[in-house]
């Protein structure tokens, strides 16, 4: 169970269709492949998700990060270690998705080193999670369009509408055409990556008051402390943080101060030693959680949908696990199957990631 080398890889993937939100658009998958290989020939993945926009991360310093300074000192501990892996991680301050893909392909180790199924492991309350949606910015017609394929060709009838946009006018016209042509028993929930501030947030939550949206997630920036805060005590809907919550002790600050009352969970930012973490702090404060989406391709999902299906709290709210269908492809060679609006959990030894090499060999950048 000694980990005898880490390799991170950097591979890009064309999306078919970019993502374009208020803090950033996404045009290509430029992530990194990790690895974690033990002296029994075990070998764990995971990936990590550059995103400067919202991390600070690029490719470049997410590969540096995991080859000098985090395997140089990995090497050698057992994957039974964890909590000391991550000390030794911690003398580096930020770095939340390189951290985090070590930590996940360490417990894909472990999983299969016991022959156990990951999501069994940290909970095993499901066998897999109802998925939502993620809509970018475009205009109405095309949004619509967008969701009625999501819900005809998956069975999804949860849908994150981004928005955030100036006149925010614009945003809420889409909500009203996407609430007019699906129904009243679809969920429509939003997210302003910070793109408004307070006041026109609740300008905009007012005018779409009529729309039954279940969440608003980061409409403006938590670094406006007392706008924030003045804006989640009219906010009729659970408030999520997301960016300004990546680490236990932002989630502390931010329900604790009011600048928030409910918490997007990510993976690709606190892997799965510090998702439970998170996860039972909300857990305990009485706060919901809701697992999202860090532009994730299929192996980042596999990994939310790996976490989000085996605690009971996460499972209450659809998934954000269909980003990786805008992909023009991937690298694992089992691909992932949203069926009736649901995405499984893999039951079998660690994670499920079974990387497909000719693919790996078409779209890695190191050689
Ligand atoms: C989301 O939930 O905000 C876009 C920016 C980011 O950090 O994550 C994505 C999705
Ligand atoms: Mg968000």
């Amino acid at each position: 169970m000694k980990i005898i080398s880490i390799e991170a890889i950097p591979f890009a993937i064309p999306y078919v269709k970019p993502l374009r939100f208020a803090s950033g658009e996404v045009h290509t998958a430029s992530h990194v492949l990790v690895s974690v290989r033990t002296d029994d020939g075990i070998v764990g993945f995971a990936e990590a998700p550059a995103r400067p926009f919202t991390y600070g991360e690029t490719q470049e310093s997410i590969v540096a990060a995991i080859e000098t300074l985090f395997a140089p000192q990995i090497t050698g501990m057992s994957v039974l270690d964890r909590e000391s892996v991550h000390a030794v991680m911690d003398r580096t301050i930020g770095n939340p998705t390189a951290k985090s893909a070590v930590d996940m392909a360490i417990w894909d180790v472990i999983g299969k080193t016991l022959g156990q199924p990951v999501t069994a492991l940290l909970g095993g309350f499901s066998d897999g999670m109802r998925v939502s949606h993620m809509l970018g910015f475009a205009e109405p017609a095309k949004m619509v369009a967008e969701a009625e394929r999501m819900r005809d060709s998956y069975g999804i009838t949860t849908f994150k509408v981004k928005v955030g946009r100036r006149p925010f006018g614009l945003d809420v016209a889409v909500c009203r055409a996407l609430r007019e042509d699906l129904g009243p028993d679809t969920e429509l929930y939003v997210d302003g990556n910070r793109g408004w501030t307070p006041s026109e947030s609740l300008r905009a939550l007012n005018a779409m008051a009529d729309l039954d949206l279940t969440l608003a997630e980061e409409l403006c920036p938590a670094d406006n402390v007392l706008g924030r805060k003045w804006l989640v005590e009219r906010c009729p809907i659970p408030f999520v943080a997301d960016e300004s919550a990546t680490n236990p002790g932002e989630v502390t600050r931010e329900l604790l101060s009011g600048a928030a009352n409910a918490v997007s969970i990510k993976t690709a930012r606190t892997g799965f030693s510090h998702s439970q973490r998170v996860l039972f702090q909300c857990d305990g404060l009485g706060a919901e959680v809701v697992m999202g989406n860090q532009i994730d391709g299929q192996l980042g999902t596999l990994c939310t949908v790996t976490f989000g299906a085996a605690f009971q709290s996460t499972t209450r709210r659809a998934g954000e696990l269909s980003n990786f269908l805008d992909m023009s492809d991937d690298l694992l060679a089992d691909p992932l199957e949203i069926v009736d609006g649901r995405l499984a959990a893999r039951q079998v030894p660690g994670i499920g990631i079974d990387i497909d090499p000719e693919k790996l060999a078409k779209y890695r950048l190191d050689v």
